[in-house]
């Protein structure tokens, strides 16, 4: 299995965030990729320069994660930027300037700070994602996109869930474009990928399926219910499997079967997989029961399909156990 991963992903080292009221150290922390990458050496990524980021997000999207943060400090503030003030559903997209409209203008949580290292690594991690994607253009079967910061809750124009820049769906948006397709995109986050779903809700090549934590009682609360299944020409075209808090691996593996029949069903050529290892028991902020040795069976399942597939890093902050649960993961495909 070929690996990707870039030392500039390492920059983005968010001081907090906003944990039941109270502050806690940020859980998307550097040390994640050391963990990983203490189990599977990786190669540095390639540069495809913006076109491929641009391909999915807003431009002007773009630009504020580029400026934020220079702005954030020209503005007099110190630390990481965060907005406070969110523009709620029904409120006029208005582009103003200031520092603090715009990190609400382009976030739909407060759990997403701008750090000094954010726009590099955000962009490196996207990257990865293309590099493993060129490797596999190359002839590898399987490769692992080691991205991070994360992608699956930033939509085209907003950041969100520790996300700036949607790596799986840049990925899956050039494959398409490189005539690999018709893609699907595997989520099996404990989160629901809400970003990826709403940049291919209305696209009929590109199949979104998700395994995760009930909306009702998880975050992102607002998406990922049974009853979002795409919107016109991509209706159908998305599938959420919603599970309750305490789920194990026998439940997870009934429902994993609904979503690999519905994508082969799809007739997919080409698998995106979002992978997120904090459906494991001992993730500090998730409530699934998956242990170690799920995630090789969790892997081989996928493999069942017989796809070309391309894995990119998503969540998982159980930092000392979270090499060996990737790693588990990575050997179910050989
Ligand atoms: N501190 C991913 O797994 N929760 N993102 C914020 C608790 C946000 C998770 C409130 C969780 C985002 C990629
Ligand atoms: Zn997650």
């Amino acid at each position: 299995m070929r690996v990707f991963c870039d030392n500039r992903q390492l920059l983005h080292a968010p001081q907090r965030e906003l944990h039941n009221g109270d502050w806690a150290p940020h859980a998307e922390s550097p040390d994640r990729l050391a963990s990983i990458l203490d189990q599977c050496p990786a190669e540095p990524a390639q540069d495809f320069g913006i076109a491929p980021i641009l391909a999915v997000h807003d431009p002007a999207y773009v630009e504020f994660l580029r400026d934020a943060f220079t702005q954030w400090h020209t503005a007099g503030r110190s630390g990481d930027a965060l907005g406070y003030a969110f523009p709620i559903v029904g409120r006029r997209r208005l582009a103003l300037d200031r520092i603090e409209a715009r990190l609400g203008h382009y976030a739909f949580d407060a759990s997403t700070p701008i750090a000094a290292g954010t726009w590099q690594s955000a962009y490196w991690s996207a990257q990865s994602a293309l590099s493993a994607l060129q490797a596999m253009e190359q002839g590898v079967r399987h490769s692992f996109a080691l991205c991070r910061p994360p992608g699956h809750h930033a939509g085209r124009d907003y950041m969100g869930g520790y996300c700036y820049l949607n790596n799986a769906a840049i990925a899956a948006r050039r494959a398409t474009d490189l005539g690999l397709g018709p893609v699907a995109i595997l989520d099996v986050d404990y989160h629901h990928g809400n970003g990826t779903q709403d940049i291919f809700a209305g696209d009929p090549a590109v199949f979104f399926a998700s395994l995760h934590a009930d909306p009702v009682t998880d975050y992102p609360f607002f998406w990922g219910h049974a009853d979002e299944r795409g919107e016109g020409d991509g209706e159908g075209a998305t599938l959420n499997l919603p599970l309750p808090q305490g789920t194990k691996w026998s439940g997870y593996s009934t429902a994993l079967d609904h979503a690999l029949g519905a994508i082969s069903q799809w007739g997919a050529k080409f698998l995106v997989v979002s992978l997120g290892a904090d459906t494991f028991i001992g993730d500090p902020i998730s409530h699934f029961d998956l242990v170690t040795e799920d995630y090789r069976k969790l892997s081989a399942q996928i493999a069942t399909l017989g796809l070309p597939a391309l894995i990119v890093m998503e969540g998982g902050y159980a930092v000392d156990d979270l090499g060996r649960n990737v790693l588990e993961f990575l050997a179910g495909f050989d």
